[in-house]
């Protein structure tokens, strides 16, 4: 089973990862027009002095867990893999999505700037993750091929067999009764693809071959799936305080979720299993200590 409480060594080495990730992301939004002001301060306003930072840590210990040398390309591919993910909660909250008044502890983009310039701000996210990546070649020295590696993965992830399509489903199931089959299909496609993208682009970066790149990204898909399982559990049990965002909204829009599907009890054990897969699959290739507390942190995280 997983410990119960995420390890010191973990919570500091997140905090650490947590400060370099935030100047890059800094540095790499600063070159934005500052006319007209409104844009810029909506990008920076959901991007920056906010969230977990999981997924862009994920991408930098999984390169260094397989002893990848091209640290500042993967910070920066981390930071535009958190642009993407920036952008998926923006348009997330949107009224016309899960309308959501707050998001990251403070009122969301749409309740800040209004509904246009919510959606110019993650499509802006949208594009700059793309921009980031396909400027590593050039400031960083990558192979054209791990480039386009990344490009391909990325916006496979994000497109019409990723998120979208997790997302139209987590739509269209809205008010349905569904088994847990189709909510696990859900939770791959609008949580655990990025998740594993993530993974998967540190270890192309790595130089990392077909097989452990494979294997980092199906621990990266059962972690994601853990993770989302979690999400469905916190909205239960969790309040709009801790969370940082309004709890008890999956039962009030009548999503489909785990709890719903097999019960609150079976869920949590359900996350620990899969998160004790994820682990076994980063011990076929060695010992990954930061990575294993960051996989436990998803399931005794709350928030
Ligand atoms: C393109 C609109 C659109 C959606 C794409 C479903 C989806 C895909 C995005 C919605 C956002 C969402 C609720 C995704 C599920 C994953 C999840 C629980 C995100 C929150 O992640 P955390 O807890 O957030 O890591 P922080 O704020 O810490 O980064």
């Amino acid at each position: 089973m997983s410990s119960k409480h995420a390890s010191t060594d973990f919570k500091i080495a997140l905090a650490r990862e947590g400060e370099r990730i935030e100047r890059r992301l800094v540095e790499l939004t600063s070159r934005i027009p500052d006319d007209p002001a409104v844009i810029k301060g909506a990008i920076r306003y959901s991007l920056l002095d906010g969230g977990k930072r999981l997924r862009p840590a994920l991408c930098l210990w999984t390169h260094y867990f397989l002893n990848g040398s091209r640290r500042e390309a993967c910070l920066d591919v981390a930071c535009a893999i958190e642009a993407l993910h920036t952008y998926s909660l923006i348009h997330d909250d949107l009224p016309c999505m899960d309308d959501d008044d707050m998001r990251r502890g403070k009122p969301s983009s749409h309740k800040e700037y209004g509904e246009a310039v919510a959606v110019l701000a993650g499509d802006a996210l949208l594009t700059l993750c793309f921009e980031i990546i396909s400027s590593i070649g050039d400031r960083w020295n990558v192979p054209a091929g791990q480039v386009l590696d990344i490009t391909s993965l990325v916006a496979r992830t994000a497109g019409p067999a990723g998120l979208i399509r997790g997302q139209v489903l987590d739509m269209m199931w809205e008010n349905k009764a569904g088994d847990e089959r189709l909510v696990q299909e859900i939770h791959t496609n609008k949580t655990a693809v990025l998740i594993a993208a993530a993974m998967e682009s540190g270890a192309v970066l790595a130089d990392a071959g077909a097989g452990v790149r494979a294997a980092m990204r199906t621990a990266g898909l059962c972690a994601g799936r853990a993770f989302q399982i979690m999400d469905d559990v916190l909205d239960v049990e969790s309040g709009d305080a801790v969370l940082g965002k309004t709890a008890g909204k999956d039962a009030a829009q009548g999503k489909l979720t785990y709890p719903a599907a097999i019960g609150l009890d079976a869920s949590r054990r359900r996350a620990a299993a899969l998160i004790e897969e994820a682990k076994t699959g980063l011990r076929t290739v060695g010992d990954a200590p930061l990575l294993e507390g960051l996989f436990d942190f998803i399931v005794c995280r709350n928030s």
